[in-house]
């Protein structure tokens, strides 16, 4: 192995001139091996391109790598988070329930690596903390923790759109005695709260997955919550092996009305979140209030799904907020926790659609409370737990569930250079500028796999990063085929596509002034407040994505050499 310290370009790259380099020279660099990276290693091996994956974890899977806090799974049906790549892959892999837990997606990602070989072109326990674009020899070096050095005509960044764990800054942090964890780098090797007195910070989908399952296991849970969330029951369940006979028959049908849709999911024949299938058809304006009041009666949350102008209409939008605090009322038996429960003064659908089972129910048990922030803050952390404005709590265990510097944070944790040694966290300065959420100026031969301004986390991801993974590979064949050694962004394509993602996403609850979502980077004190995915479809992406390619990569410019 090579190691060397990180060092101007000049240096660097004479350094990569000596034989021992060799060994690290590749068509491609993928940074990260979960779904993403897995898939690109597969698509550049198919392709002929020698490539090496760097992870930072000991195992492949990322997401489902990391986050194994009790409850985590996804809440997307299994039969379509899934890859659609391998025919022979989707027919033979069994999912045992609607939507599966992180261990069984943890097991598929290993299952996929096993059965494609893609662990040998796979380096473990390796960050890389900087990659830099030699402008010379079009080239990237990457660096990693370790300072071993890797050359790639073309880097990938995998890295992840919730990877990097937001962890508040909390005074007297080290002085607590108990064990501290984060929903989003859960021990290996489980956690036995059994007995023990937890706290937990944050209900967002992480906190409100894990909050049931700590209950039924800890002495007593105290939930601290500083803004209460929209949540809809999940009804997962076992997957029938009927349905699932009949769902692979019709794979071919289903992965194309995916990539059709607006987020990658047609809920096929059970309906987002295993519920039976309902389309929003009727208008909620339109409803008296003893209508909806019954309706709540006969349907709990469920009957919020009717309407369709909830989504397009502020009017309606709270109206349905009003059913569903109704809900949270029926459901919660203590007044003040249910009052403290209901999300008020920003629209529904803001904030990542988050789907439970037996949140609301699990604040009726005897050992859980609920502390509202609202009514007074964390002063900070003492020896013994959390000392609020409202009083102390003495605590055993304390999990932070705070989620995480979403879509730039991995990528801004690398020190990335460009041309003339510019660093994307400068060209970044206001907030993430990208071509298609693909590419960026000033950083040639760079991907990013569901950057910021693609649909990604507003969409099953497995399906967009299979869409990206292919235009990428797809553009590699193309530059080879056609001896262009360089595609970079144009500045005019950058600028409009900037300006379509925001003009799009305009006018929608996600930029409503009152909403604070980690899709605009609210959650991290000092991120630019933008609105960071691209809300225009998965569909329709795909088409401007393809219509790109068929202008001869519009929006690109090419270099053209030996
Ligand atoms: P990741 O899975 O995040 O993998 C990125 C990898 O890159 C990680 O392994 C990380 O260690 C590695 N990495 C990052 N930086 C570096 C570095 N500097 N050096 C080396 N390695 C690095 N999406 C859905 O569509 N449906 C769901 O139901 C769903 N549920 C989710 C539940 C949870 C708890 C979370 C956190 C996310 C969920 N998501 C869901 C989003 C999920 O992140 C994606 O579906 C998908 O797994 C992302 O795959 P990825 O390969 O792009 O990124
Ligand atoms: O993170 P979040 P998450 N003091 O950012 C609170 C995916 N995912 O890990 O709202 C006090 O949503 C914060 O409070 P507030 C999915 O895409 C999917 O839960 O900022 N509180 C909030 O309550 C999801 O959206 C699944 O006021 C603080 C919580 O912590 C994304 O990952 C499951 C605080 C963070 O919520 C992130 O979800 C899990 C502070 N200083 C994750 N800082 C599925 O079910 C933060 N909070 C598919």
């Amino acid at each position: 192995m090579i190691r060397i310290s990180l060092s101007p370009l000049s240096d660097m790259y004479a350094d990569t001139k000596n034989t021992e380099m060799k060994n690290h020279r590749y068509d491609l660099l993928i940074v990260g091996a979960g779904f993403a990276g897995l898939y690109m290693l597969y698509r550049a091996r198919k392709l002929g391109l020698s490539a090496r994956v760097l992870e930072a974890g000991l195992d492949v899977g990322g997401t489902w790598y990391w986050n194994r806090y009790p409850g985590a799974r996804c809440d997307v049906p299994s039969m379509e988070y899934s890859y659609s790549f391998s025919e022979a892959l989707q027919q033979e892999w069994r999912w045992t329930e609607v939507m599966a837990a992180q261990p069984e997606i943890l097991d598929y990602a290993r299952h996929v690596a096993d059965r494609f070989d893609l662990r040998k072109d796979i380096q473990f326990s390796t960050r890389v903390k900087a990659a830099q674009f030699d402008e010379e020899a079009s080239t990237w070096q990457v660096i990693t923790e370790a300072e071993e050095a890797f050359l790639g005509r073309f880097c990938v960044m995998a890295t992840g759109c919730l990877s990097v764990p937001n962890m508040p800054e909390l005074a007297g942090q080290e002085d607590f005695q108990g064990a501290v964890y984060h929903t989003g780098a859960w021990p290996h090797e489980g956690v036995d709260f059994s007995g023990l007195n937890v706290g937990i910070l944050g209900t967002g989908s992480s906190g409100i997955q894990s909050i049931p399952e700590i209950a039924k296991q800890a002495n007593s849970l105290t939930v601290l919550q500083r803004t209460p969330n929209y949540t809809m029951p999940a009804h997962n369940g076992p997957l029938s092996e009927a349905f699932q006979a009949e769902a692979k028959k019709n794979y071919a049908e289903i992965r194309e009305h995916q990539r059709a849709s607006q987020i990658g999911i047609i809920g096929y024949g059970f309906g987002f979140g295993g519920a039976k299938a309902m389309t929003p058809s009727q208008q909620i304006v339109e409803t008296t209030a003893e209508e909806r009041e019954r309706l709540v009666e006969q349907e709990g949350f469920s009957a919020i799904r009717r309407f369709a102008d909830v989504a397009t209409d502020s009017d309606a939008n709270e109206l349905a907020c009003e059913m569903y605090r109704i809900q949270v009322a029926r459901v919660v038996h203590d007044g003040e926790t249910a009052e403290a429960l209901m999300p008020r003064g920003y629209p529904m659908g803001c904030k990542r659609p988050v789907i439970d089972t037996d949140y609301y129910e699990t604040f009726n048990r005897p050992n859980v409370r609920l502390v509202d922030l609202r009514k007074g803050g964390i002063r900070q952390m003492t020896a013994s737990g959390v000392s609020t404005e409202q009083g102390d709590f003495a605590f055993d265990a304390f999990v932070f569930a705070t989620g995480f510097d979403a879509m730039t944070g991995a990528l801004e944790r690398i020190d990335i250079r460009g041309r003339q040694g510019r660093s994307l966290v400068d060209h970044w300065h206001a907030g993430p500028r990208t071509y298609l959420g693909l590419a960026m100026r000033g950083f040639p031969n760079l991907f990013t796999i569901t950057g910021p301004g693609s649909p990604s986390v507003l969409s099953n991801m497995l399906v967009s990063i299979e869409q990206h993974v292919d235009w990428i590979g797809d553009c590699i064949r193309w530059m080879d085929g056609a001896g262009h050694r360089e595609i970079e962004a144009t500045e005019a394509a950058e600028a409009q596509w900037v300006e379509h993602v925001n003009e799009v996403a305009e006018g929608t609850p996600y930029t409503a002034a009152s909403c604070n979502s980690w899709y605009l980077g609210a959650n991290i004190p000092g991120k630019p407040r933008i609105f960071m995915p691209y809300v225009g479809g998965v569909g329709r992406y795909r088409e401007t994505c393809d219509h790109v390619v068929e202008q001869g990569y519009a929006g690109f410019h090419l270099r053209t050499g030996p």
